[in-house]
């Protein structure tokens, strides 16, 4: 196992489950590779890992999560979930609308999901969520789960341009004001135990209802891009079990594993 860094700072926060402890980093390769390299160890779990820039920040398929220094939250949560929290599809939604809260919380605004990893404001995208999984050689904690997050804080419009990233936004465009890293990460934290402990509880209800009215896609019009085919139809239903379509009055349930993206047709 690769040896840890030090972090430059600690900070610990009064959470139920996730998110005690955050090891608080000036710079790191990504944050998630770190959060893989100690899934060995079971006593992790929650660890969240913060780096305020990333020079190696990834996205899903190889793609690069770009960020620059100091204006973005870029967090992993270690986890050792149970059995029933798994699913990288329930992850997924888990984090995203803990990120949709956290912008409500901090900036008073709506986001939505974009199925199946960002969050959108005004139809740009704030953050991204990259799930990542591996087993360890641990029979009581067979799966590490790292939760992977970049949520755009204070970049500028020319920031973006100058990436190349026409279609991002950052939390200080949207809400018009400078806002402070460490309250959004703090609060992104308390989003995400938050709901973990609902999950924990057994309630999935609760997180699948503001998961589904976040996606915003209720009696509309959709293509469903999937792994083998492309759907349309009318989104009748959209559950953490099945994505109903009505297709030209037949019903037709998608399993979200296959579903690659959803968009108004
Ligand atoms: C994602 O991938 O959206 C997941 C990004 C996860 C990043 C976090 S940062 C903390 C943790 N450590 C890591 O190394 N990663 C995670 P994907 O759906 O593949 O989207 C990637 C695409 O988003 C890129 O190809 C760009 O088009 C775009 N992109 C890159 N940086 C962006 C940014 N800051 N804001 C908005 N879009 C961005």
């Amino acid at each position: 196992m690769t040896k840890p860094h030090s972090p430059d700072a600690i900070w610990s926060l009064p959470t139920k489950h996730l998110g005690q402890t955050s090891h608080v980093f000036e710079s790191l390769h990504s944050t998630n590779s770190l959060a893989l390299e100690l899934a060995d160890d079971p006593s992790c779990h929650g660890l969240a890992i913060l780096a305020r820039q990333q020079t190696a920040g990834r996205g899903q398929y190889g793609r690069t999560w770009q960020a620059p220094p100091d204006s973005s939250v870029l967090l992993s949560l270690l986890l050792f979930a149970p059995p029933q929290l798994r699913r990288p599809v329930l992850l997924t939604s888990w984090a995203a609308v803990a990120v949709c809260e956290t912008i409500l919380a901090t900036v008073n605004l709506q986001a939505k999901i974009k199925w199946p990893n960002d969050v959108l404001i005004h139809g740009k995208k704030v953050c991204g969520i990259l799930i990542e999984q591996r087993t360890t050689g641990h029979a009581d904690f067979p799966l590490a789960t790292v939760v992977g997050i970049g949520l755009n804080v204070s970049q500028t419009a020319g920031m973006f341009a100058d990436a190349g990233l026409p279609d991002a936004v950052s939390l200080s465009i949207a809400a018009g004001r400078a806002l402070a890293f460490n309250d959004i990460a703090e609060q992104l934290i308390h989003q995400l135990d938050r709901y973990y402990a609902t999950l924990l509880d057994g309630d999935r209800q609760t997180l699948e209802s503001l998961w589904k009215w976040r996606l915003g896609l209720l009696g509309k019009y959709v293509t469903v891009e999937g792994t083998q085919h492309a759907h349309r139809g009318r989104l009748v239903d959209a559950t953490l079990d099945g994505i109903d379509l009505d297709v030209a009055g037949t019903l037709v349930r998608l399993a979200p594993e296959t579903i690659r993206h959803i968009h108004e047709a």
